[in-house]
């Protein structure tokens, strides 16, 4: 008999699969390299239409009264008006909703502000790690800083190249395409940078403090 420790393991068809498998980077997906048929989230189906989901107070802001507050633990706390929000570099980015309630949108194209350029505009302080937003009907929601800082999170003004309709939240809303929608406050109000998470409107009631469409992050436990 000869000691099993001296061979090498012996290679099957399927061990060479595998190994080709991890040489191709098989099975990895990354969230901007998504083939097409997973680009659905687990549970939910396509919709052409855009629904309207909110706590149907649809509150009317002109653009003339319209301030956005961002504050908190920053160096350089702000209250942007209309003007200041324009003045800001604009971005397009083209992205997907995923709704809680299992309906999902492709290809929206907004217009507006990246996080990226808000969080240069306040510096939030080391110790700043959630971001806690609220809107003029009185919704809440709550995100961390990383999530809040996506690549393609941004305060939108425009969608499909009109101005955001007031049943979908404008004349500005959040957009953070990689979470459910609800985390993607409507008629956007404040910015709050926090060192503490607190849970918003829906984080309250029962839904997930992230919601990861794509882990199911539907509910809490
Ligand atoms: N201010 C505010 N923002 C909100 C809500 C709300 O009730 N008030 N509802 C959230 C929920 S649950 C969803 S699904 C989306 C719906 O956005 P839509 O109506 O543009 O599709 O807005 C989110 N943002
Ligand atoms: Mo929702």
């Amino acid at each position: 008999m000869t000691d099993p420790s001296d061979a090498p393991p012996p290679e099957s068809k399927l061990t060479r699969t595998k190994q080709s498998w991890a040489q191709e980077g098989r099975f990895l997906t990354g969230r901007h390299s998504r083939p097409e048929s997973e680009r659905l989230p687990p549970g939910q189906h396509l919709v052409r239409d855009w629904p309207v989901l909110d706590l149907g107070l649809h509150p009317g802001v002109s653009q003339e009264r319209w301030r956005l507050q961002i504050n908190g633990a920053v160096e350089n706390p702000t209250i942007w008006d209309w003007e200041r929000f324009a003045a800001q570099p604009q971005a397009e980015e083209t992205s997907d909703i995923h709704c809680v309630t299992t309906w999902s949108r492709y290809d929206n194209r907004w217009t507006g502000v990246s996080t990226h350029e808000i969080v240069a505009a306040v510096r939030p302080k080391p110790e700043a790690a959630f971001v806690a937003l609220s809107s003029y009907d009185g919704y809440t929601t709550n995100l961390t800083l990383e999530d809040f800082t996506a690549r393609d999170a941004m305060v939108v003004h425009s969608w499909d190249g009109r101005p955001l309709s007031k049943e979908h939240g404008g004349p500005v809303r959040l957009v953070v395409p990689h979470l459910y929608f609800w985390k993607s406050a409507k008629w956007l109000r404040g910015i709050e940078f926090r060192t503490k998470d607190d849970p918003g409107y829906w984080e309250m009631r029962g839904y997930h403090n992230r919601g990861d469409p794509w882990a199911e992050e539907r509910y809490s436990d």
